[in-house]
């Protein structure tokens, strides 16, 4: 049951704030059939997205990795943005100042109509220059299907003849700098800070909420369950992104 009087609470908070910002993970897009990256549903075919989102598993099975991206972009490619990006998108063409960062390389924010989204972690319909030669490809017209089931598909090439890789952030590899830096920038000045659908545990998104809390900001975590963000978070909205945040927006 979603607490009303926090939302209000809430509401109230946002209509006032000079600058907002708002963090998502895997969890806002949940609900639209993209699965999360440490649920029970983020397996796939018994690996971990742990496991297969490194270099070292592209280094060691370029074959394997893209085929887990294929099948992830099959998926994205059917899935639609759902209530929670919606009303996050009308939250921000509302709220001057708002900005939204997310961890998710599905693009759903995009599509949802939200603007200026800091993608901290890439965005899987891109692919770049594994080399580092500068090329980057849009492939968010190629069918991803297209090459389901075909494992002798030949592996994606740069044309300077390196291959080609998923354009995201892998463990291990740095953020993108002018986009960590905007989201830090974002997190240190904003009044509220709303964690949506992340289990805080990777770094160093996790460390943004926690930023915007020392620097005095409302955080605000809408998750289904606890995470290592909920005991430092001054609101908690237990409950799905696809209700909650409707139910917010609505008040604002
Ligand atoms: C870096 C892109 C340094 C790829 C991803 C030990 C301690 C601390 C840190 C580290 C450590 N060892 C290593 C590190 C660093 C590491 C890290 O943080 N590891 C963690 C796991 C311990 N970080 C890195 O490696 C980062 N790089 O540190 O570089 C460096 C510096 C200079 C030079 C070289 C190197 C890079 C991290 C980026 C990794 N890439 N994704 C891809 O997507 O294919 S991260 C991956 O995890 C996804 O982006 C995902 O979004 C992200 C975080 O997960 P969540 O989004 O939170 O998703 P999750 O499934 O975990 O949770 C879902 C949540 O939603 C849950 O809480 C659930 O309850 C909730 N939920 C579910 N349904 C709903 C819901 N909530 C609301 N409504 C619902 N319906
Ligand atoms: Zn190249």
């Amino acid at each position: 049951m979603i607490d009303t009087r926090a939302l209000d609470q809430l509401a109230e908070r946002l209509r006032s704030a000079r600058a907002v910002a708002a963090m998502t993970g895997a969890g806002i897009s949940a609900e639209s059939g993209v699965p999360t990256f440490r649920g029970n549903d983020g397996l796939w075919r018994s690996y971990s997205a742990a496991d297969l989102a490194t270099p070292e598993a592209f280094a060691r099975d370029p074959g394997l990795v893209w085929e887990w991206y294929r099948w992830r972009r099959s998926l994205i490619a059917r899935a639609r943005p759902n209530a929670g990006h919606l009303a996050l998108a009308r939250l921000q063409s509302r709220l001057p100042g708002c900005t939204l960062i997310t961890q998710n390389v599905d693009g759903l924010h995009h599509r949802a109509g939200s603007t200026g989204v800091i993608e901290l972690h890439g965005n899987i319909w891109r692919a770049r220059c594994a080399r580092g030669c500068g090329f980057v490809a849009d492939e968010s017209r190629v069918d991803p299907g297209a090459a389901e089931g075909d494992d002798d598909q030949p592996l994606p090439a740069c044309p300077c003849g390196a291959r080609l890789r998923p354009d995201v952030v892998w463990f291990g590899e740095a953020l993108d700098e002018d986009l960590i830096d905007a989201a830090v920038r974002a997190a240190g000045s904003c009044e509220v800070f709303l964690a949506v659908g992340t289990s805080a545990l990777v770094y160093p998104a996790a460390g943004l909420p926690l930023i915007a809390g020392r620097a005095g900001a409302l955080v605000v975590e809408v998750n289904v369950d606890d995470t290592p963000l909920t005991p430092h978070a001054g609101l908690v909205l237990r409950g799905k992104a696809a209700e909650t945040l409707p139910e917010l927006e609505s008040r604002v």
